[in-house]
């Protein structure tokens, strides 16, 4: 598998004497160690390589690799791969020699969307503490999470008219708060710091439906939101309710900038990276490929509802599954509005959201993904798999 992984890039740019190819050459290491990051994956990226060939040369083409990189060093021993792209050094890529095994074992966030509370008055309390996640199969990351489950924080979910009382603590060693895209409300009373072990509540009527980001405001806070601080609020129409659908599932996408490969010791951010839009891993709820290993499920026939947001905090998401088109695309998440039809990829920008409807009758495995390539290659990549469907994905 790897091996052909390995000899498409090369294949198709060889200019091995030249700069831009030895930078490929790196592109190749990279994508060869992330194909074995998702063993699983490998057909996945394959088959979607292939569903969009020209997508992939263009991003290769385009990547700040393919024009500074130095060769990329591939660690037989770790697996790990590095490389310097205009003086920053990339981790992406790296895994242990049983990443696999450590992807089978992993728990997937939980992406079916919880019930909304009853009565008019939805209460959320989400405790800032400081804690190491894993992002990607052996890496580690100290991050800023909301409510200790690690980046995104829970899915809130609220119906439209509720009363949202929100009280934020913070756990953590330096000043917090909380930003609700959902809210009409002055920010500089609601969304202000709170200080280490202190709580702070405001209230706000979730009047607008759709689905919204909240994140940290705190300055720096591309820091903040590169930290883990983010999440997805649904504020489910009641005026004007959206089609019943059979399973609804809740993406957030975000990018990580790592300062160290994460394997022996935890990861921190690296800022410069962040300010360059380097990442090192983009991940469907914050973990590279973790809906690979463990896919999402539907019945043949059933519609499944896709509530999308772009955490980034600077990437936006192309949103596509591979195989099918989106029947229902209620772009920018405006559900008050009507549905685009049958469209194949909605963009959701960075701090926006998507709300997505795909009905499959025939049974198989449905990759969904930014079809932004270079986040596919970095890890956002998760399977829909559509009935009983054994093995791994074949062509
Ligand atoms: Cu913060």
């Amino acid at each position: 598998m790897s091996t052909t992984t390995h000899s498409h890039l090369p294949s198709r740019h060889h200019h091995s004497d030249s700069p831009s190819g030895a930078g490929i050459a790196a592109l190749a290491v990279l994508l060869g160690v992330i194909v074995a990051v998702l063993s699983f994956g490998v057909v996945v990226l394959v088959k979607v390589a292939d569903d969009a060939r020209d997508d992939a040369n263009r991003a290769a083409a385009g990547a700040p690799a393919a024009e500074t990189a130095a060769p990329a060093t591939h660690d037989h021993a770790s697996h790990a791969a590095a490389a310097s792209i205009g003086g920053l050094t990339s981790f992406a890529g790296a895994a242990p020699e049983n990443a696999a095994d450590i992807a089978a074992a992993h728990t997937p966030y939980d992406a079916a969307m919880p019930a909304a509370p009853a009565g008019p008055v939805a209460q959320v309390h989400l405790t800032l503490k400081d804690m190491t996640v894993e992002i990607a199969p052996g890496v580690k990351y100290q991050s800023w999470s909301f409510d200790g489950t690690g980046a995104p924080g829970p899915v809130i979910h609220v119906r439209q008219g509720q009363t949202v009382h929100m009280t934020l603590t913070n756990g953590g060693t330096i000043p917090h708060s909380i930003d609700f895209h959902a809210a009409r409300i002055a920010p500089n009373k609601a969304f202000k710091d709170v200080l280490p072990n202190q709580s702070f509540s405001f209230s706000f009527v979730a009047n607008d439906p759709g689905v919204y980001m909240y994140h940290c405001g705190t300055k720096p806070v591309l820091a903040h939101i590169a930290n883990g601080m983010y999440g997805a609020i649904v504020v489910e129409p009641v005026a004007k309710p959206l089609p019943k659908v059979d399973r609804e599932y809740v993406l957030v996408s975000s990018e990580w900038y790592l300062n160290g490969d994460g394997l022996t010791a935890p990861a921190q951010l690296d800022m410069a990276k962040a300010h360059a839009s380097l990442p090192d891993w983009v991940t469907w709820n914050g973990y590279a490929g973790q809906y690979v290993a463990h896919p999402l499920t539907a019945d043949p026939g059933e519609t499944v509802r896709f509530w999308v947001v772009a955490a980034g905090p600077s990437f936006d998401t192309d949103f596509h599954v591979v195989g099918t088109l989106l029947d229902r695309a209620w772009v920018n998440a405006d559900v008050t509005s009507p549905p685009q039809q049958n469209v194949q990829t909605v963009s959701v920008p960075a701090g926006g959201g998507g709300v997505f409807d795909v009905k499959i009758d025939e049974p198989g495995l449905y990759p969904f993904v930014s079809h932004s390539f270079a986040s596919v290659d970095l890890g956002q990549v998760g399977l829909l798999k559509v009935g009983k469907v054994e093995g791994t994905m074949s062509h």
